[in-house]
């Protein structure tokens, strides 16, 4: 509301110094009045465009400076690496593109501003240079589109192959359960009216299926490198997102049906933290972190990085914290894990 009042009283600001400007303007009798632009107009003008191509380079160059360490680090699943590639040749494409047609745009304004006396050439077509900056795009943007297009079917196609782990991600507002397949690999049946918070069923598992029995609900995700891993996802109240950023997967959480991802994680947590990029990106953090504690302020212990899965729809008011921890390890150390952790069954034969 503050905001939108400013907005308001900075538009009505300018508004007030527009109409005095005019009528300043109006009683200058002696002054031209003139709407044909004279030689001081025009290279005032030429001189601005010159001037905003400097400001737009200006601000590229900052942008590349400042920001390009909040960019993700290296892609850490065998299909992120295709994405990341995809990604970094569209824009290089677009920045080289972007940089001379910009340059071409402002540089000749400035450069064929006008002058008394001075006439533009008339130059009616060329088609050869027509045909050249057609065809050009052409072959380009079919290359990105299908490249784009044969990467895009490689990401999303599910299937078996490959002795895939199953995992169900249940998002709830405003947190994450994640449930193992277990033994069999196949997830028991499950569905929201079957949700038993009195009996621990906080998934809505179907307890006369057998498939369930072995599942294994926790909250938080381990990962086996090197093994694929096949997603079932399910929401049980309004959109939500599964976004795991550092292995370029997003997949939407939708009431009522079961969506699907699947990825193969290529490094460990254990290796990600001694990853250069990611020590240098620690030690930033660190360093806002001690700042913090120094004026006494929350969240400033110092920390450490893990694999995260977000949400990433604004599906209510604590969706900025809807997050679960994931770990990526040896295969030796996620058996050790997942043989220590409760299944399905158990759990409910403990509560009744
Ligand atoms: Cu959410």
């Amino acid at each position: 509301m503050t905001a939108l009042l400013t907005i308001i009283v900075l538009i009505l600001v300018a508004i007030a110094i527009w109409q005095m400007t005019k009528m300043f303007e109006l009683s200058q009798i002696k002054a031209s009045n003139s709407q044909i632009a004279s030689d001081t107009d025009n290279k005032y003008n030429g001189y601005l465009m010159f001037a905003f191509l400097v400001f737009l380079y200006g601000l590229t160059i900052f942008c590349f400076v400042k920001y390009t360490k909040v960019l993700l680090p290296a892609a850490a699943s065998e299909h992120g690496e295709e994405w990341d590639l995809l990604m970094l040749v569209s824009m290089v494409i677009i920045f080289i593109v972007q940089t001379l047609t910009q340059f071409l745009l402002h540089y000749f304004a400035f450069l064929y501003r006008g002058e008394k006396g001075k006439k533009a050439l008339f130059y009616a077509d060329n088609d050869r240079l027509e045909f050249i900056w057609t065809i050009i795009p052409v072959i380009v943007l079919a290359g990105l589109i299908l490249w784009g297009l044969y990467a895009w079917t490689n990401i999303m196609d599910f299937n078996d192959e490959d002795d895939p782990l199953t995992i169900e991600l249940y998002a709830q507002q405003f947190n994450w359960t994640a449930r193992y397949a277990g033994n069999d690999n196949v997830l028991g049946e499950s569905n929201v009216r079957m949700i038993d918070i009195d009996n621990a069923n906080i998934l809505g598992m179907d307890t006369s299926d057998p498939n369930g029995m072995d599942d294994i609900i926790v909250k938080e995700l381990h990962l086996p490198v090197g093994r694929k891993v096949n997603f079932k996802i399910r929401s049980q109240d309004v959109l939500h997102s599964a976004y795991m950023p550092h292995f370029r997967a997003q997949m939407n959480c939708v009431p009522g049906m079961v969506t699907q991802f699947s990825f193969t994680p290529t490094i460990t947590t254990a290796e990600m933290r001694k990853d250069p990029d990611m020590i240098e990106k620690v030690r930033g953090i660190n360093k806002l972190r001690a700042e913090r504690a120094a004026k006494g302020e929350d969240n400033s212990d110092p920390w450490e990085f893990d694999y995260v899965l977000l949400c990433n729809k604004i599906c209510g008011k604590s969706h900025y914290n809807m997050q679960m921890k994931i770990i990526v390890e040896t295969e030796e150390e996620y058996n050790k894990w997942i043989a220590e952790q409760q299944t399905f069954g158990k759990s409910m034969a403990s509560v009744q």
